[in-house]
């Protein structure tokens, strides 16, 4: 494919209720959406940034810059026969991980239309359908977050994740499981805590939790794997993994026995697929996490998680649990068993809806070959 010109846009749109986390309360979802023009075809990709630098180090104002003015070009005007090889045109830029995962996804998107073979078909995906679980937020009181757990189970979630923060931990777990005894539960602490918290994880310790997500510093592998050998809940890491070769060092280390997979932060779905493929050979399990995507990145989120290690549900909830509406029609669905389906279309494109894109847009530029900022 010759890529003609790339748009930009920066997307705005409100989340159905907030979503707080031990870093801060998101009301409204950010991304920047990108769409690749090539040989008449469109292809869409997301890069679920945050407006702050609070997850990891990119933002929307970051994500923009780095797309436009410099992994826009290493590709605009470029043959690129798959979009396995964008990833080492930019290989001399470091890091921006979601800006470039927003711009490889668009030339993943264009690829599958090409071949009319499905995301899922490309990356060799195993599953027609995924469990799936919900991934919730700080309430301002546990009675809130008891009901909002009640709903989710009740429509049929196969597992409950909660966050977790300093303050925010053991009493709220313990009243999750005096509600939900069979309820299959998770934590998520997004690096609230230090070794000499441990204390805390070993009393969650006793919850039955299915593992305890990122509990200390992305950079702090040494120390998970001290925690880890002090607890029988594995630890997965999310923030700690963002490259393939870091699986395979905190698995290494001992510092996890779960990992969390996400194309976003480890740079696109082909890097995700690789970590995928170093867990696997390790007998390492890993699940699918989630950026509260729109439709157009959960939909490449859904066609790596019918990889076979994927083997615990994953933070791919339905379009309903983010947005009154999504920005691609049909949504994904919960099925009565707790699973999604699976995309067959051939890629995203199939299932944008343009107009809900054009309602929610703040920003837009096109790029075009030729016409290329230096
Ligand atoms: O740590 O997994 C996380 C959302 C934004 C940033 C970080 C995380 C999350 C979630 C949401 O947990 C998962 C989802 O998309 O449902
Ligand atoms: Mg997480």
């Amino acid at each position: 494919m010759r890529l003609e010109a790339v748009e930009l846009r920066v997307v705005e749109l409100p989340l159905r209720f907030p979503f707080e986390t031990s870093f801060g309360r998101e009301e409204n979802k950010h991304a920047v959406l990108v769409a690749a023009y090539a040989d008449g075809l469109v292809g869409w990709g997301e890069a679920p940034v945050m407006g702050a630098p609070l997850y990891n180090e990119e933002t929307v104002e970051t994500a923009w810059h780095v797309l436009r003015d410099f992994l826009v070009p290493t590709v605009l005007g470029r043959n690129l026969e798959h979009p396995r090889e964008a990833r080492r045109r930019w290989a001399h830029i470091r890091r921006h991980h979601m800006a470039k995962a927003g711009l490889e996804a668009a030339l993943w998107d264009l690829h599958a239309q090409q071949e009319g073979r499905s995301l899922r078909e490309l990356v060799g995906g195993v599953r027609n359908r995924v469990e799936v679980g919900v991934s919730l937020g700080i309430e301002p009181t546990v009675a809130d977050l008891l009901r909002r757990v009640e709903e989710f189970v009740a429509r049929g979630y196969r597992r409950v994740k909660v966050k977790i923060r300093p303050g925010w931990d053991v009493d709220v777990v313990a009243e999750l499981r005096r509600h939900f005894p069979q309820v299959p539960l998770q934590v998520d602490a997004n690096s609230a805590y230090t070794l000499e918290d441990a204390a805390v994880f070993e009393a969650l310790d006793s919850f039955g939790l299915l593992l305890v997500e990122q509990p200390l510093g992305e950079d702090d592998l040494v120390d998970h794997a001290k925690l880890q050998a002090r607890l029988r809940t594995p630890v997965c890491l999310d923030e700690s993994i963002v490259h393939p070769h870091d699986a395979r060092k905190a698995i290494e280390l001992g510092s996890c026995r779960v990992v969390n997979i996400k194309p976003a932060r480890l740079g696109g779905l082909a890097a995700a697929v690789e970590t995928h493929d170093v867990c696997a050979a390790r007998g390492v399990p890993v699940w699918c996490g989630g950026m509260l995507e729109t439709g157009i990145g959960r939909l490449l989120n859904l066609a790596l998680a019918s990889l076979p290690n994927f083997q615990l549900p994953g933070d791919l909830s339905a379009s309903d649990r983010y947005f009154q509406e999504d920005l691609i029609d049909p949504p994904v669905v919960l099925q009565p068993d707790g699973t999604v389906e699976v995309p067959v279309e051939a890629g995203v494109a199939p299932r944008v809806r343009r107009d809900r894109v054009e309602l929610v847009t703040v920003r837009r530029e096109r790029l075009r070959a030729g016409s290329t900022p230096r």
